[in-house]
C-alpha cells in the first residue's frame, strides 16, 4: 500500500493525530494525502482543479463564485441514516437512531476499506470559534471530497495556526469523511460522487468524541464540523461541562435610545434562523445586528449571565425565498466568494432560485442539470439549494461578533412552522414553563432532511436532529442550566411566524415585521409593555404590539393572536403523550408542567 503525503507541515508534532492519518490512509486508500492549510491559494488551487473536472461551474456575475450540482439522490441531511452510538442503548435515547459502537464501526469500516481509492485524501485542520477563544475547540477532518474542503474554508477556521495551538498533544474531535465512491484505475470521475442511500452512515461515537461520516457529499452530512461536531458532539461535551450547544442563531438589538439586548433563537431547519439573524427591523429607530445564524455555544460568565458564541466563520443558508425583499442582508452576503448548490444557472452566468424576487429567467439550467424554462412544472432550483458564504461578507455582521467572551443572552426565542393553532408569539410564565415550551415544540418539516415535507412533528428545541444524548436528559439540563441562571436567566417566548389563513396565505408578512415581536419581548424584559395570562402563557395585550404603519387587518390580527381552547386540549394531551415515551428519565418538573397547562385549559 502506497501513497504520497504531500503539503506536511512542519508544524505537526501531534503523536495521536498523525497516528490517526496514518490508519485512516491505510483503511480508505487514497492515492494521495493531503494535508490543507487554509490559504486562498488553496482554495483557489482546489477550486480551479473542480472547474476543469466539471464539478464546478464558475459564476461571470458573481467575483469568485461557484455553482455546484448534487446527485440527485444527494440533497440534505439524513435522519434515517445518522447514528448516537453509544455503549448503552438509554443514552443515545429514544429520539435518536443507535447501532452499538463496535458493530457500526465493524460495518462502516468495511465500507471506508479502500474507498478513497483513486483520490485524494484531504486533511483539514479547523477550529470551532475564533482560534484562542476559551470557548473554541478543535477538529480535524479527513475528506476525500475538495468540495468539503473549500466549504470547510468557508464555514470554519482552516489552517496551520490550528495545528500549532494543538502542540503535541492537545485534544481534538477526530472526524472521518468520504463520499463513498473509490475510482478503479482510469475510471471517469462524476460531478457529485456520493453513494447510495442505503450505504449512507452518519455516525458520532459521542462517548470517544468521534465522527464518521460515509456516503454523503451534501451539508451537514458531510461539513462535520458544522451539525456532527458543533451540535452532536457538542452537546454531549456541554452536558458533561455545564454549558450549553444549541440549534440557534445570536442577534443584537438596539432600540431608538440604544440600548442593546441579545437574543438566541431556535427553530427547526428551515425555519426562519438565518432571516431572523439578518433582520431589517421595519420600525423606526431600531438596529440589529447579526452574531450567528445557526449554532450558538453558550456558557456562564463570571457575573452569572449566559453569554454566547457564534463557533461557526460562514452561513450555509437556505436559497430558495431569499430575495432582496425578504433578506436583503444574505442578498449582499453572498455577492461574491460564495459557493452555491443546486440552484439554477442562468444563461447570463448567474444563479437563480424560486423566491429570488427577480424575474424567473426565461431560459436556465435547472438543478438537475437540464434545460430549464418557467413552464416546466418541477422548480429550477432545489428547495434546499444554499449559498456558503464567509460570515465576514454580512453587511449587518456584528464588528465583535468574534469577540471571544461572547454576547450576554436577555432573550430565548423558540418556534416552529405551523399552519395553524400557535400563535404570533407566547411569553413563558417562567423558566421552567419555557422549558416545557421548548420541549414540546411542533413544527412542519422541511426540505433540509430527506424525506416528507410539511408532516408535524415534535421538535424539542430544534434540536430532534441534532441532540446527542438521551432528549429527556437533555431537557434536565436546561432545567439545571435555569437553576444556575437563577434571575439572571434569559426571558422565555415561543413564536410562530408561519400562521395560514384557510385558502393557504401568509397570516403575519414575516420578516423584517418580526421586528415588531422582537420589540414586544424587549419591552416585556424592560417590564414596560402589558401582557394578559392565557392558558398557554402571557400573550399581548390588545395595543401593545406596534403595528404602525403595518397594513394588517383587525381579523388577522385576531386570529394570530387567539388561543383556540379546543386545539390546545389536543394539543396538551399529545404534549403529554410525547414526553410519555421518555419514561423514567423525564424530569418530573416538566411532568408538572404538562399537567399544570391541562388544568389551566380546563
Ligand atoms: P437552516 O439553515 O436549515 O437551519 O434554516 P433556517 O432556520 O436558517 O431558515 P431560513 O432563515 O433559511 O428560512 C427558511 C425559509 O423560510 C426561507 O425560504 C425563508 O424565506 C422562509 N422564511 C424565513 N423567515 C420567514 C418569515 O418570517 N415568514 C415567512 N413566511 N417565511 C420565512
Ligand atoms: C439544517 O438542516 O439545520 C442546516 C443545514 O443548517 S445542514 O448543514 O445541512 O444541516
Ligand atoms: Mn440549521
Amino acid at each position: 500500500m502506497s501513497y504520497e503525503v504531500e503539503n506536511l507541515p512542519a508544524a505537526v508534532s501531534h503523536a495521536g493525530l498523525l497516528a490517526w492519518v496514518q490508519e485512516s490512509a491505510e483503511l480508505c486508500q487514497p492515492d494521495v494525502v493531503y494535508w490543507c492549510d487554509g490559504t486562498q491559494a488553496e482554495y483557489d488551487r482546489l477550486m480551479a482543479g473542480m472547474v476543469a473536472s466539471g464539478a464546478a461551474t464558475p459564476l461571470a456575475q458573481r467575483p469568485n463564485s461557484f455553482l455546484f450540482r448534487s446527485d440527485p439522490s444527494d440533497v440534505a441531511r439524513v435522519e434515517n441514516r445518522t447514528y448516537i452510538s453509544t455503549a448503552h442503548r438509554d443514552d443515545a435515547g429514544p429520539s435518536n437512531n443507535w447501532v452499538a459502537p463496535d458493530e457500526l464501526k465493524r460495518t462502516m469500516t468495511e465500507l471506508y476499506r479502500g474507498s478513497m481509492a483513486g483520490r485524494t485524501m484531504y486533511v483539514i485542520p479547523f477550529s470551532m470559534g475564533p482560534l484562542g477563544s476559551p470557548m473554541a475547540k478543535t477538529g480535524v477532518e479527513i475528506t476525500d471530497s475538495p468540495y468539503v474542503v473549500c466549504n470547510m474554508h468557508i464555514m470554519t477556521r482552516v489552517g496551520l495556526a490550528v495545528l500549532e495551538a494543538l502542540g503535541a498533544d492537545g485534544e481534538f474531535v477526530p472526524a472521518l469523511h468520504s463520499v463513498g465512491a473509490p475510482l478503479a484505475p482510469g475510471q471517469q470521475d462524476v460531478p457529485w460522487p456520493c453513494a447510495p442511500i442505503e450505504q449512507k452512515y452518519i455516525s458520532h461515537f459521542t462517548e470517544e468524541n468521534l465522527i464518521w461520516s460515509y456516503g454523503s457529499g451534501y451539508g451537514g452530512n458531510a461539513l462535520l464540523g458544522k451539525k456532527c461536531f458543533a451540535l452532536r458532539l457538542a452537546s454531549v461535551m456541554a452536558r458533561r461541562e455545564g454549558w450549553m450547544a444549541e440549534h440557534m442563531l445570536i442577534l443584537r438589538l438596539t432600540n431608538p435610545a440604544g440600548k442593546r439586548y441579545h437574543i438566541a433563537a431556535a427553530f427547526p431547519s428551515a425555519c426562519g434562523k438565518t432571516n431572523l439573524a439578518m433582520i431589517r427591523p421595519t420600525i423606526p429607530g431600531w438596529q440589529a445586528e447579526t452574531i450567528g445564524d445557526d449554532i450558538a455555544w453558550m456558557k456562564i460568565g463570571p457575573d452569572g449571565r449566559l453569554y454566547a458564541i457564534n463557533p461557526e466563520a460562514g452561513f450555509f443558508g437556505v436559497a430558495p425565498g431569499t430575495s432582496y425583499q425578504s433578506n436583503p442582508m444574505a442578498m449582499d452576503t453572498v455577492r461574491e466568494n460564495t459557493i452555491f448548490t443546486n440552484c439554477v444557472l442562468t444563461d447570463e452566468g448567474d444563479v437563480w432560485w424560486e423566491g429570488m424576487g427577480v424575474p424567473t429567467p426565461a431560459h436556465g439550467i435547472d438543478w438537475k442539470g437540464s434545460d430549464w424554462t418557467p413552464d416546466v412544472k418541477e422548480p429550477g432550483a432545489h428547495p434546499n439549494a444554499r449559498f456558503t458564504a464567509p460570515a465576514s461578507q454580512c453587511p449587518i455582521i456584528s464588528s465583535d461578533w468574534e469577540d471571544p467572551a461572547g454576547v450576554p443572552i436577555d432573550i430565548f426565542v423558540f418556534g416552529g412552522r405551523r399552519a395553524s393553532v400557535t400563535p404570533l408569539v407566547t411569553e413563558a410564565f417562567n423558566w421552567d414553563h419555557g422549558v416545557f415550551m421548548g420541549a414540546t415544540a411542533a413544527s412542519e418539516t422541511t426540505a433540509a432532511n430527506i424525506g416528507a415535507v410539511g408532516n408535524l412533528r415534535r421538535d424539542p428545541f430544534a434540536m430532534q436532529p441534532f441532540c446527542g444524548y438521551n432528549m429527556a436528559d437533555y431537557f434536565q439540563h436546561w432545567l439545571d442550566m435555569g437553576d444556575r441562571l437563577g434571575d439572571k436567566a434569559p426571558k422565555i417566548f415561543y413564536v410562530n411566524w408561519f400562521r395560514k389563513t384557510t385558502d393557504g396565505k401568509w397570516l403575519w408578512p414575516g420578516y423584517g415585521e418580526n421586528s415588531r415581536v422582537l420589540k414586544w419581548m424587549c419591552e416585556r424584559v424592560d417590564g414596560s409593555a402589558a401582557a394578559q395570562a392565557t392558558a398557554i402563557g402571557y400573550l399581548p395585550d390588545e395595543g401593545t404590539l406596534d403595528l404602525s404603519g403595518l397594513n394588517l387587518s383587525p381579523e388577522a390580527l385576531h386570529e394570530l393572536l387567539r388561543v383556540d381552547e379546543t386545539a390546545w386540549q389536543a394539543e396538551a394531551l399529545d404534549m403529554e403523550k410525547y414526553l410519555g415515551q421518555f419514561g423514567d428519565r423525564m424530569p418530573e418538573r416538566l411532568q408538572q408542567q404538562a399537567a399544570a397547562l391541562r388544568a389551566r385549559l380546563g
